[in-house]
């Protein structure tokens, strides 16, 4: 039986903090920008703020690369500052989860200065180091995401540091039960201090056996959990979100089943990597094709119907802006972008909702490399020109699934630069900050950001929403995403169209059904007939008792 838990009815909102507030006009968002937009956040609904990382940091990814697990960044505020924003979301009833980067750390941290120095240091094995290979070359052909090989000589010693990001993030070595105590008590440290939980930082890679060149699901991954469950958050009632890229429905539940005491849910990718090119990744986006969408998703649904549970997201701050990927930016921006939320929210699983999401916010239309900041939009456009590859080729690429899309500055009102800062910030903020700012969305009740607060209040008041279980249909239509949930005596029927053009649409007899319009993005549809005619990317759901 289903054990309920808080989160299964909770809505996530992710704030990545460079890009969120700035209030002390450094161009750069801070902590005391966030408290200072909690207000914002509370009226949405939000139960839960999940924080990119706000750790001491060289800022080489922008804080996934961590130099200090228990300060704040000074560029985001102190460690005062924080423990305010924690008192002051909780007085809002909003919970807060830290990012948890513990597959590397920064080049910085102390752990990997003592470890570099030499081959006794005691903190030598906190991170994975291996002699040359035979040609002096480096142990294995293992590539870094961010590209290049995975291994960086060290003069200092003579043999090369496994690095799976960039080269200022070396990998610890889970393999060192000190790295995993140290981990756990650095842990247990913010739970003291009254965190929700936590998102986990590519976790899937923790199990890493590098000398058999694996790299996720390694062979004591979920012993490693399991462990870090039992020490840490276990006792607690917080949230757990593990990012594994590597997810399939298979380990999904391994990681998230009721019985594992692991984590609560994980992210999944397959929604997303579908559409990358299988030799340029996602610096060649395919066309948008519906029916391999609908195909992922209703397989996740239905492989988590009974056993774990799915988080539901289109963004997040290394994603493009789902309006501009999924839906129709400059066509019907309100419309597609209210159908991309009922489609996704109405689904079974916990919801996250990136900044900026739920004004509508699009991609950045940037025309030159010098404009990006993301280092591995920056690592790839060396190694796309490099290999002869045009730069306008590239930029597009960058333009449809560049991470710096998901990074501008979020959009406050119509004053400069969006009321973000007072200065020029330290990326772009996107021209259009003028029309699709939260001031615009907050004062127009038909604007995206109603259409979001309706639907996680409508999560909160409709348990079908929550538990009921779903059903596809008209799976090989190219223009509509059909499915059902159901409970006890209520049946929802979630209609999204996906087309810029009028679409008319057969409804199967178990549809033709009436009921009570709970949300819609044009007029409310009450009752289903033959056929129904949907405008440019209508989306409605009807529950019938
Ligand atoms: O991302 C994991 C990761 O692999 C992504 O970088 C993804 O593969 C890539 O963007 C697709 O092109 C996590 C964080 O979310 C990301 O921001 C960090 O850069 C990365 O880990 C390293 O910490
Ligand atoms: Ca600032």
């Amino acid at each position: 039986p289903l054990e309920r838990q808080w989160w299964h009815s909770s809505t996530v909102y992710q704030i990545y903090p460079r890009s969120f507030c700035d209030l002390n006009g450094d161009g750069i968002g801070d902590i005391p920008g966030i408290i200072s937009k909690l207000d914002y956040i509370a009226s949405l609904g939000i139960d839960v703020i999940w924080l990119s990382p706000i750790f001491k940091s060289p800022m080489d990814d922008n804080g996934y690369d961590i130099s200090d697990y228990r300060d704040i960044a000074p560029e985001f505020g102190t460690l005062a500052d924080f423990d305010l924003l924690v008192a002051e979301a909780r007085r809002r009833g909003i919970g807060i989860l830290l990012d948890l980067v513990v597959n590397h750390t920064s080049d910085e941290h102390p752990w990997f200065q003592n470890s570099r120095a030499s081959l006794d240091n005691p903190f030598r094995d906190f991170y994975v180091w291996r002699k040359p290979g035979p040609d002096g070359g480096p142990p294995n052909d293992l590539q870094s995401t961010f590209g290049g090989p995975a291994w960086t000589l060290d003069e200092t010693t003579g043999e090369y540091y496994l690095h799976l990001f960039s080269r200022r993030q070396p990998d610890l070595n889970w393999e060192n039960p000190k790295v995993r105590a140290e981990v756990h008590d650095m842990m247990n440290w913010w739970l003291e201090r009254g965190i929700s939980g936590f998102r986990m930082d590519v976790i899937d890679y923790i199990g890493k056996q590098v000398d058999q060149g694996v790299v996720t699901d390694g062979a004591h991954l979920h012993e490693y959990l399991q462990a870090m469950n039992r020490e840490t958050f276990g006792g607690r009632n917080v949230l757990t979100v593990g990012e594994a890229w590597s997810a399939t429905p298979a380990s999904a539940l391994l990681y998230s089943g009721r019985e594992r005491q692991e984590l609560s849910m994980v992210f999944q990718f397959e929604h997303v990597t579908r559409q990358w090119d299988e030799t340029y990744g996602k610096w060649q986006p395919k066309t948008f094709d519906l029916v391999e969408l609908k195909s992922v998703l209703s397989k996740w649904q239905n492989a988590l119907a009974d056993d774990g549970w799915n988080s539901l997201f289109w963004g997040n701050h290394d994603l493009p802006r789902a309006v501009s990927k999924y839906g129709d930016a400059t066509g019907y921006p309100v419309e597609s972008a209210k159908m991309l939320a009922t489609v996704l929210h109405l689904l079974k699983g916990t919801p996250f909702i990136y900044q900026g999401e739920e004004i509508g916010m699009t991609n950045m239309p940037f025309s030159a490399i010098e404009q990006y900041r993301d280092i591995e939009t920056l690592n790839m456009y060396q190694l796309h020109v490099d290999a002869g590859r045009s730069a306008e080729d590239f930029i597009m690429g960058a333009n449809a699934n560049g991470r710096d899309n998901a990074r501008t500055p979020m959009q406050w009102n119509s004053a400069a630069y969006g009321g973000f800062s007072t200065v020029e910030p330290w990326i772009g903020v996107n021209p259009n900050y003028a029309s699709i700012n939260a001031d615009v969305a907050m004062s127009d009740e038909r604007s995206v950001w109603n259409h979001y607060r309706q639907l996680i209040a409508l999560r909160k008041s409709h348990p079908v929403i929550v538990y009921g279980k779903y059903q596809s249909w008209l799976d090989d239509n190219k223009d509509v995403f059909v499915y059902t949930r159901r409970q006890d005596r209520d049946l929802l029927v979630v209609i999204g169209s996906f087309s810029a053009h009028e679409v008319s649409l057969d409804v199967p007899e178990e549809l033709k059904v009436s009921g009570n319009c709970l949300i819609s993005n044009y007029q409310p549809i009450e009752a289903l007939g033959e056929t129904v005619v949907l405008k440019p990317y209508e989306a409605f759901a009807i529950l019938h008792r």
